[in-house]
């Protein structure tokens, strides 16, 4: 009961409780690299293809984060979806220097934005593989997937940057700085319509169509915040 209370009264991520971050992306995108590169491990050999799921534990500002990145093999991307009702942010990762999966990597990001358990809430578009002199930056990825329509599309809030997980930190840090803002910014909605979904999902829900409603009217108030943000690698 005490719990409870405590849940009902909470505006933020109270002391103790973690942020979930799901980090999805095809496979060989640089999703370990890049979580390594922000717990600043380095790493003596490039990571082995991450086949299951690995949890990042970090600290942003006051914050517990835990990033939760899954395999992005395409007989992998199925597990998916049982790990969005926790999520209350999403980093993408695309990898700038295979502009032959550019298509597929926008498929698979469109699938994950027009999910009900993953719209409205914060997506970071990570570019990775700038070092590499073929490969495509952010605004390359934002015209080629057309973002900022998909983003007003399904209302979510998004920020697209260029990085590198072998060579610079700032705009990855940047970038998840924005992430964590964003969702603490919006967090009691965002919590409140993950319980709401969690009851419809589980079927335990009542009145499932009251439940719907209230979802939706949530979802707006995240949805009214919407833009799509542009930050250039070094900025
Ligand atoms: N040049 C370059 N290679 C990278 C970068 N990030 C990852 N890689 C390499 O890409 C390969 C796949 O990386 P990994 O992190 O395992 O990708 P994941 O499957 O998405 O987790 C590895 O050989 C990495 O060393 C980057 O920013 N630049
Ligand atoms: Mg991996």
């Amino acid at each position: 009961m005490g719990n409870w209370c405590c849940r009902r009264r909470r505006v933020a991520p109270s002391a103790g409780s973690s942020i979930g971050i799901l980090l999805l992306g095809l496979g060989g995108s640089g999703k370990t690299s890049l979580a390594h590169a922000l717990l600043k491990v380095r790493p003596t050999a490039a990571p082995k293809p991450t086949t299951g799921c690995q949890v990042f534990p970090l600290r942003i500002q006051e914050h517990h984060v835990e990033i939760t990145e899954i395999g992005g093999r395409e007989d992998v991307r199925p597990l998916w979806k049982h790990y969005f009702l926790d999520a209350l942010g999403l980093i993408f990762v695309v990898d700038g220097s295979k502009w032959q999966r550019l298509p597929e990597a926008r498929d698979v990001l469109i699938q994950l934005m027009q999910h009900e358990l993953l719209q409205a809430k914060p997506l970071l578009v990570l570019v990775n593989k700038q070092d590499r002199p073929d490969a495509v930056d952010h605004l390359d990825v934002i015209d080629f997937f057309n973002l900022s329509d998909l983003a007003n599309a399904f209302k979510t809030p998004t920020l697209v940057i260029g990085v590198s997980a072998l060579q610079e930190l700032k705009s990855l840090s940047q970038g998840l700085n924005w992430l964590v803002n964003t969702v603490t910014e919006n967090y009691v909605v965002l919590t409140k319509r993950n319980q709401i979904l969690r009851e419809i999902v589980s079927q335990q829900q009542p009145n499932r169509r009251k439940g719907r409603s209230l979802f939706r009217t949530l979802s707006a108030r995240v949805r009214r915040k919407v833009r799509l943000l542009i930050l250039c690698l070094g900025d």
